[in-house]
């Protein structure tokens, strides 16, 4: 689909969010998922990439997902309810070194748990920092959706910091290693929380992707 055709989806996106979202609960085993069977929405990335801002700035209710400089710090699944529409899942981040060893191991298995064996997971956003691309463990996030056919959709991060001449280059390079993947969604959105950018383009996708196009 190319971006003119995302247009008629920005007023529903807007629509969609004028709902106030609401924390619902922090899960940190898979007995503790919501069993309500509401399409979700995850964001994944890792830590420090700007998850808990973007959730914060897309659902316009500031200090809902808790960002923070500390990176590793959101350890559990936050579920956010979004009216009865769908559930925004903030996960913990991957890739921070300093957390102790069997924590990590702890919520990569819950992660991988959930991104694998999650029906109701409508799309997964990957939210990748633009000053510096898609990385390794970006990348094995990336095959295991592969695998488990989760479709997902990479989303820059803190665009404010990448000068704007140089925007364009960095959105084409995490087109090209998205492109090789089967399950990622072959548009790149970039954003930024801090400046506002890209919000409704991100609102937009939830509209899309709940009206089921
Ligand atoms: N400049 C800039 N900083 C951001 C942006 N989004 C997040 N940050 C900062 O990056 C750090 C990590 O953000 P956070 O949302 O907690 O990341 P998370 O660990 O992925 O949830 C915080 O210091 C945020 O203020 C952005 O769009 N622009
Ligand atoms: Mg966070």
């Amino acid at each position: 689909m190319s971006e003119e055709q995302n247009i008629p989806f920005i007023e529903a996106g807007k629509e969609l969010f004028k709902t106030p979202a609401v924390f619902e609960r922090g899960v940190t085993t898979v007995e503790q998922l919501p069993t309500d069977n509401l399409l979700e929405f995850a964001f994944a990335g890792r830590s420090n990439v700007g998850k808990s801002s973007l959730i914060n700035a897309l659902t316009g209710v500031s200090g809902l997902a808790r960002a923070s400089n500390t990176p590793g710090r959101t350890q559990e699944l936050n579920f956010f309810k979004l009216g009865n529409t769908c559930h925004i899942v903030d996960l913990p981040g991957y890739g921070y070194a300093a957390a102790p060893e069997k924590a990590v191991q702890a919520w990569t298995q819950l992660i991988h748990a959930y991104l694998r064996g999650r029906v109701q997971l409508r799309r997964v956003f990957l939210l990748i920092d633009a000053r510096h691309g898609v990385m390794k463990n970006d990348q094995n996030i990336m095959r295991m959706l592969d695998k488990a056919a989760v479709t997902y959709q990479i989303v820059l991060t803190k665009t404010d910091k990448v000068p704007a001449v140089l925007l364009p280059s960095k959105v084409r390079s995490a087109h090209t290693a998205g492109h090789r993947h089967v399950a990622c969604y072959p548009q790149v959105l970039a954003t930024s929380a801090q400046k506002k950018q890209g919000i409704d383009l991100l609102r937009a996708e939830f509209a899309k992707a709940l009206s089921g196009v």
